[in-house]
């Protein structure tokens, strides 16, 4: 193809321009997302995927109905499971649609959050278009304000967007890899079509054809299309710029680029070839690539087939089918209607104090930024204690604001009351680009490991919206940066995205 494809990912992507209208100064590499049509944010708004800022208040669930699924990807083994694993295709029980509704409406009862239900495997929800369609219809009679969402490979799609149209579906995924078959061989060794099954560039082609016609029909339909890539490093992470371009310009809300998920013990054929995901580092940069032309998501858990909770909880375990009560349970929807409220009411206090924050950062250098992780489980404020935290938040603050940018997953610290010094490394380690960390409580011995590894601990903030808190300590470092008393750094990371994870 003429790259080489053995380079940093990196030094191989095409360099974005940074654009006029870049609030942080061309180093994201991508212009202001415009504004969303009315139409779009109210769709938008409660939907944890779709927004970043939902996904602190709005909790989703997934059934998993469709075990079947009608190509095979070369990171994907739906026979491994495993109650700690966190990929999609991974379940631990496979619903029927009657099962599925039971199931959601025992969640709604208990999970006040909760706005919406996806199907998303653990095979291809299109792939299984009865289970699929029937267990939506059900929902949909049931609970007619949880959103309906749906991800899939795209194959079978064109075919089913008059039915998704028809059921109120308004959020389908896409996983869109690739548009050059040369690349698509590396990552799809068959798909099955018309009782035949392809194979090679003729199967990739097949599938990005079917994948852009679905796109395309979705946004005819005015159906929210979000596109997932796989980021792989030296197989499409060089390409991914022109995937990006290409589904933007057919419509698709938004992309999520994510790390490839490759161990050997997956016993996918990427994990028993020693194929690598990215590091932090490449995954970065390939999402500041597509920047450019895409709003691109940052904030997605890659959860499994059957997650329950906010993103980043996985509360499936609580609801499995032998814990649901004989008969289905009531829906509750004043309860939700009461969350919606309240978060109404913390979104405007919540904006009117980070407005408050923002405007004592005027005099600082615009250039200036600065990455900090916060401690939060959920409701949009800094709230989870150092040793509690399984993962942490990282923003970068600027005198434009606070982006988020990625969560780093860790093992909890605190366990039986005890700290551990390997689990406090690895949160060292997954920290290390960061100026501070913003939390309830630490403890005084993590307090001065990462202290002493140029890590500021700050509480002062406890409690407080998270953009607040983290432009009110950016205002503060400001000043010290200004006194000379600190130096603003990012450093970089090589290791493995994801490798934080293996010692929870
Ligand atoms: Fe589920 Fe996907 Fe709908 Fe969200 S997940 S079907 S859009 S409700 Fe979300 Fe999970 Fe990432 Fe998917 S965090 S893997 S992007
Ligand atoms: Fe697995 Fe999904 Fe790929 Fe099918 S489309 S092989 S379920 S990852």
């Amino acid at each position: 193809m003429g790259r080489d494809l053995h380079a940093p990912a990196a030094s191989r992507l095409p360099v974005a321009s940074p654009a006029a209208n870049c609030r942080f100064q061309g180093g994201c590499g991508g212009p202001v997302p415009p504004e969303l049509p009315d139409d779009v944010a109210a769709k938008v708004k409660n939907h944890p995927c779709y927004s970043e800022e939902a996904h602190h208040h709005f909790a989703r669930m997934h059934v998993a109905v469709a075990p079947a699924c009608n190509i095979q990807c070369h990171y994907c083994n739906r026979k491994y499971d495993c109650a700690n694993e966190s990929r999609p295709g991974v379940v631990s029980e496979r619903l029927s649609p009657s099962q599925a509704l039971a199931k959601v409406l025992a969640v709604a009862k208990e999970v006040p959050e909760l706005a919406v239900v996806g199907i998303a495997g653990p095979g291809d929800p299109l792939a299984n278009p009865g289970p699929t369609f029937e267990t939506m219809e059900l929902v949909k009679r049931a609970a007619p304000d949880l959103q309906l969402c749906l991800s899939t490979n795209g194959l079978a799609l064109p075919d089913h967007v008059d039915g998704i149209a028809a059921l109120g579906v308004g959020h389908v995924t896409v996983t869109v890899n690739m548009t050059d078959p040369e690349v698509g061989e590396r990552i799809y060794p068959w798909v099955a079509w018309k009782g035949r099954r392809l194979v090679g560039r003729d199967a990739a082609k097949l599938l990005s054809e079917r994948q852009l016609e679905g796109i395309a029909r979705l946004r005819e339909k005015g159906i929210l299309c979000k596109v997932n890539s796989v980021v792989i490093p030296g197989v499409n992470d060089a390409h991914l710029p022109e995937v990006s371009r290409r589904v933007m310009a057919l419509g698709a809300f938004t992309h999520n680029l994510m790390p490839l998920i490759s161990a050997p013990e997956h016993g996918t054929f990427y994990g028993c070839t020693g194929q690598a995901g990215p590091t932090r580092e490449e995954l970065e940069a390939v999402q500041a690539c597509c920047e450019g032309t895409a709003r691109v998501m940052r904030h997605c858990r890659q959860c499994r087939a059957d997650a329950v909770g906010l993103l980043g909880q996985d509360r499936n375990a609580e609801f499995a089918l032998s814990r649901l009560p004989p008969e289905p349970a009531q829906d509750v929807p004043d309860v939700r209607r009461a969350h919606r409220a309240g978060v109404e009411r913390v979104r405007a206090l919540a904006a009117q104090a980070r407005d408050e924050a923002l405007s004592r950062l005027a005099g600082a250098p615009p250039d200036l930024r600065a990455r900090v992780a916060v401690a939060t489980k959920g409701g949009g404020t800094v709230n989870e204690h150092f040793g509690h935290a399984r993962e942490f938040q990282v923003y970068e603050a600027s005198p434009s604001g606070a982006r988020f940018l990625s969560h780093r997953k860790v093992g909890s610290y605190c366990q039986g009351g005890e700290g551990e010094e390997d689990v406090l490394d690895a949160v060292l380690r997954a920290l290390s680009d960061c100026q501070a960390v913003l939390v309830a409580r630490v403890g005084h011995c993590p307090k001065g490991r990462l202290a002493a590894a140029g890590i500021e601990p700050v509480t002062e903030f406890a409690h407080q919206p998270v953009e607040a808190a983290v432009l009110s300590w950016f205002g503060t470092f400001a000043g010290c940066v200004a006194r000379g008393e600190v130096r603003a750094r990012t450093p970089a990371s090589s290791e493995p995205f994801g490798s934080e994870a293996q010692v929870a």
